[in-house]
């Protein structure tokens, strides 16, 4: 397999993963908003010339739950996914699906705001509002991890999601000191040696 990853975004995910997994994996790493990233080959990758992307064999998937999902039901041997029939799976899917639908969106527009555009070009107001709503987006995990560890039993892929948008949320400065729950689960899953291989590759 092979991912295409830039440092400090999504794709972190990928490679987290992987190293899950233990399965071996090629990585190729752009710089964030390089221009090969727009480069017409990686357009065949990508359409939005984005990361993550996933080549396996003839398989080529964009969309970093996609990816997830597609990981663990192909690779996964039944590892980091609840069956269907365990009391986990409904949580499993929700946090899966929670940090693109409820997070993320907000992580992009503090990224932009705060590291991407110029100053005459950056909005106070959109800023504001972005750390309002992703800070309240950590509201419904700081409950969904009362009396637990992980968002769905044991850890799963539903981690490496919405954990991964917790670990966005934490490193762009949404204070956690008001959300114990999920400042040490942040810790916790910092703390696995996946994780940190992951951001060592
Ligand atoms: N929903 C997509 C989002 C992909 C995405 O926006 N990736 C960002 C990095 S976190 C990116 O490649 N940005 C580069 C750009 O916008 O030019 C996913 O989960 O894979």
């Amino acid at each position: 397999m092979k991912v295409y990853h830039a440092r400090n975004t999504r794709s972190l995910r990928i490679l987290w993963l992987l190293e899950e997994l233990g399965l071996p994996y090629d990585v190729e790493i752009f710089d964030l908003g390089a221009p090969e990233m727009r480069s017409e080959a990686y357009r065949k990758v990508h359409p939005m010339g984005r990361v993550p992307a996933l080549e396996d064999g003839d398989v080529v998937l964009h969309e970093s739950g996609a990816i997830v999902e597609y990981v663990l039901a192909r690779h996964g041997a039944g590892r980091f996914v609840p069956a269907v029939n365990d009391p986990a799976f409904p949580a499993y899917l929700q946090w899966l699906h929670y940090a693109e639908g409820m997070m993320m969106p907000q992580v992009n527009l503090i990224m932009v705001e705060t590291r991407f555009l110029p100053p005459e070009k950056q909005n106070p107001t959109n800023l504001a509002r972005a750390q309002k709503l992703l800070a309240k987006s950590l509201e419904a995990v700081e409950g969904g991890l009362d009396g637990k560890a992980y968002l769905a039993g044991d850890f799963s892929g539903a981690d490496i999601m919405t954990g991964h948008a917790c670990h966005a949320a934490e490193s762009l400065g949404i204070p956690m000191d008001t959300r114990p729950n999920t400042a040490a689960y942040v810790a916790r899953l910092r703390a696995r040696p996946a994780f940190a291989a992951a951001l060592a590759r």
